[in-house]
């Protein structure tokens, strides 16, 4: 009997060194991805200026009494936010060829937070908010609710305060295009993270609505455009804001059963909506 003590404490301590190694490792490739935190209110983002370039999760948070987003703008060919503010003054005009949208976090409901991961290469970008008020038409962009964001080349360096989160791992491919969305596969009740693909031509976003009972995505469309007067037909959960052709990107949202829908405000050449174009779908999670 006393015999046998040893040998248990032994297996007993092999058991452990080997658990805790491997609990190390997959920490290791689990929590990977950097954080980087934005607070949204009106009409301001408060955001760092400088990041490290590479896959990143925007959270944000909206402290607000507005819905916001993030529309992370890429300024190319030198231009700065300057030149972006001058630009706009502009409604009508076409989008600058030096302008390119990569997405974001899309949209949140006053006091929620949501979560966008985009690869982002070095160079100078805009974060802004192109959700008007209740009322107008006028995007919060135009109220100041714009900021630049300088993406370094990654150094080996981690930032000071920099926070990390579990890389996403997709289950689900969405791909959008002109004027249509995609899904790799029936969207079940639970918590899916969804792959995007923008396939183009033109730029798209993914507004994902959980609509109010007897509701349809028609309602929002025509809620959100004509001043979002009175209860909202639909909730928005986690979606993604603008984004060019090519560029991919990562969320998640948590599905209860009920009736969804995406829709896309972006404007086609012909000044109509995409959602005018077709490009809104519902869909039923049981
Ligand atoms: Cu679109």
């Amino acid at each position: 009997m006393l015999k046998v003590v040893p040998l248990v404490l032994f297996v007993g301590a092999a058991a452990f060194v080997s658990t805790s190694s491997l609990r190390d490792t997959r920490a290791e490739a689990a929590f990977k991805v950097p954080v980087v935190t934005v607070h949204a209110s009106e009409y301001a983002f408060s955001a760092p200026k400088s990041i490290v370039g590479g896959q990143t999760t925007f959270r944000l948070v909206n402290d607000g009494k507005e819905l916001h987003h993030i529309t992370i703008l890429k300024l190319e060919q030198g231009k700065t936010m300057k030149d972006l503010q001058a630009a706009m003054k502009d409604p009508n005009a076409p989008l600058p060829a030096w302008l390119v949208p990569v997405g974001g976090p899309n949209a949140a409901v006053p006091g929620s937070t949501i979560e966008a991961t985009l690869d982002l290469a070095p160079g100078n970008y805009v974060l802004a908010c192109f959700i008007p008020s209740p009322g107008g038409d006028t995007p919060h962009a135009a109220k100041g609710m714009m900021a630049p964001l300088t993406v370094t080349a990654p150094g080996g360096v981690t930032q000071a305060g920099a926070s990390f989160a579990p890389t996403p791992t997709p289950d689900v491919h969405l791909v959008l295009k002109d004027y249509a969305f995609a899904f790799s596969k029936p969207i079940t009740a639970g918590k899916h993270t969804i792959h995007v693909m923008n396939e183009g031509p033109q730029e798209h976003e993914v507004i994902m609505l959980k609509l109010a009972p007897g509701k349809h995505v028609a309602d929002f469309n025509k809620w959100a455009t004509t001043g979002m007067q009175g209860p909202p037909p639909a909730m928005p959960i986690a979606g993604l804001s603008g984004m060019a052709k090519g560029r991919t990107a990562i969320f998640s949202d948590d599905f209860t059963p009920g009736t969804y829908a995406i829709t896309c405000f972006v404007s086609a050449p012909d000044k109509k909506m995409h959602s005018d174009h077709g490009m809104s779908t519902e869909f039923v999670v049981k």
